[in-house]
């Protein structure tokens, strides 16, 4: 496939402001996906993330687009989830392209994701390409998101479209900006075999299937393939792209994303951000891979049959392979016997993965309130980490303690501010700054323990501010 005619690019944006709904309106302009298949948002395949209209993984799609120049290009969709907590998929969709489509809401303007998925799109050197959503909407003021993005982020903001990907107005002229402004790939298409693993999932008939972004040469059926940071060896038993459906392909070039099977069986050898070559003649260097997320958040989790255990260790196993922020170590308590501690970027993460575990594996599961890791320092001067209550060392021993404190942004109408600096002050929180946005809206900053964001806080704020906060 001549990679001039590629476009790899990821669909970035904070909550809600239409990603996936912009993905659908794609697929049924390329007629990806047939009318009568069509449904909305559906890239969101999870049941979970249909039940809570939210994404939670990322999801590549292959298409083909011919555009006004009258040549067709291949282009290699990620929709990416825009809750904080699932950032991780972001910043590995974004490894795997040459571009993003930035989405703004043109009733909300640029928010906290939106610039932080802005900064991990240009961490990965990204052409930027904005677009304005929600055009239909009343409210909406695409000349002043316009405005906000290009003195927030500096990105140019004359000619970027502004749609409606629900009703499909202007829909169009995205596609010719990602033809026209986006980057093709430029990997070297004779050099020895060079692809990313991305993300991976485990299916009981092929063992796991991983996916990959081809950098440098290419991959077919039968080719022996190696593992680099892994070292383990594979044959190829099947290679494809999802159309959004799997569709199998012979072989995979340069520039092109899809998925690879080799059956694989032993979970272990696969981590994600890892380097697949060839094995007769390998690449010199291995692709940098991505950097180690820090669980934010901690709980333990146990099954209510403890007969259950090595299942839920086996799930857990499963459910990383498809969820690489997870952590997860053995811990055992006189309570609830024997059970993991898992660590999570955030509470929503943490409900999530308690859900799949459930659902996928068909678990029942008991898990203790979330906590946060402290830093205890001993009265010998060593340091330690603690992210259970009951290793809490004996007071005696402890020099001191020190704990995560995040810095909140909390916009709140007038009315409530009272209430919600309250709030603040009784969950320890420390008043930092206050600024003001409109007539009506004002932005709290406040620095705050994170064990105490994440025991109750949202329900009282929630409460007090009548959901307006
Ligand atoms: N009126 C209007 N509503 C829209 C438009 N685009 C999306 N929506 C609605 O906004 C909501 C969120 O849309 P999604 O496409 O799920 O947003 P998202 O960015 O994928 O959300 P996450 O993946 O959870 O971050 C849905 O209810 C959509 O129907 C639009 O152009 N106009
Ligand atoms: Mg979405």
């Amino acid at each position: 496939m001549d990679q001039k005619k590629i476009r790899n690019f990821s669909i970035i944006a904070h909550i809600d402001h239409g990603k996936s709904t912009l993905a659908d309106r794609i697929l049924e302009l390329t007629h990806t996906v047939e009318k009568r298949q069509m449904e909305d948002q559906i890239l969101d395949s999870l049941e979970l993330e249909r039940e809570r209209g939210i994404t939670i993984k990322l999801n590549v799609v292959q298409l083909r687009y011919t555009a006004n120049d009258g040549e067709t290009y291949v282009f290699h969709l990620i929709d990416t989830p825009g809750h904080v907590d699932f950032s991780y998929e972001v910043s590995r969709s974004l490894a795997a392209c040459d571009g993003a489509v930035l989405v703004v809401d043109a009733t909300q303007g640029v928010e906290a994701q939106t610039l932080a998925n802005v900064y991990l799109a240009l961490d990965n050197d990204l052409e930027i390409l904005p677009v304005i959503n929600k055009v239909d909407l009343p409210s909406s003021d695409p000349e002043k998101v316009k405005k906000e993005i290009e003195d927030i982020i500096g990105l140019d903001c004359t000619d970027a479209p502004c749609i409606s990907a629900k009703t499909g107005q202007n829909v169009d002229q995205v596609l010719e900006a990602i033809v026209k402004n986006l980057p093709a790939p430029n990997g070297d298409p004779d050099a020895p075999l060079k692809a990313l693993v991305f993300d991976s999932y485990y299916d009981s008939y092929r063992g796991v299937v991983v996916f990959i972004c081809v950098k440098d040469g290419e991959v077919k059926v039968g080719d022996r393939i190696r593992f680099m940071q892994a070292d383990s060896e594979y044959e190829v038993t099947e290679l494809g792209v999802k159309t959004p459906y799997e569709s199998k392909r012979e072989k995979l070039s340069a520039g092109e994303v899809g998925y690879l099977c080799a059956s694989i069986k032993s979970i272990q050898d696969i981590n994600i951000g890892d380097t697949i070559t060839s094995a007769k003649e390998p690449c010199k260097q291995a692709l940098p891979g991505y950097r180690k997320m820090n669980p934010m958040v901690y709980c333990g989790m146990y099954p209510t049959d403890n007969n259950k255990y090595n299942d839920l260790r086996d799930a857990l196993e499963k459910l990383q392979l498809n969820d690489s922020s997870l952590t997860f170590e053995a811990e055992s308590s006189k309570a609830l016997g024997f059970g993991f501690r898992l660590g999570f970027l955030g509470l929503l993460h943490m409900e999530v993965v308690q859900e799949r575990l459930e659902r996928e594996y068909n678990l029942n599961l008991i898990a203790t309130a979330p906590s946060v890791i402290y830093k205890v320092t001993m009265t010998d001067g060593t340091i330690r980490y603690i992210d259970n209550p009951s290793l809490m060392p004996e007071q005696n021993v402890i020099e001191c303690i020190e704990e995560p404190y995040v810095r909140a942004s909390i916009m709140v109408p007038n009315d409530y501010i009272g209430p919600i600096m309250q709030l603040s002050q009784d969950k320890r929180g420390i008043y930092k700054d206050m600024i003001y946005i409109d007539d009506n809206r004002n932005q709290l900053v406040y620095e705050m323990p994170l064990s105490e964001i994440i025991f109750e806080y949202f329900d009282r704020l929630r409460s007090v501010s009548r959901g307006y906060a």
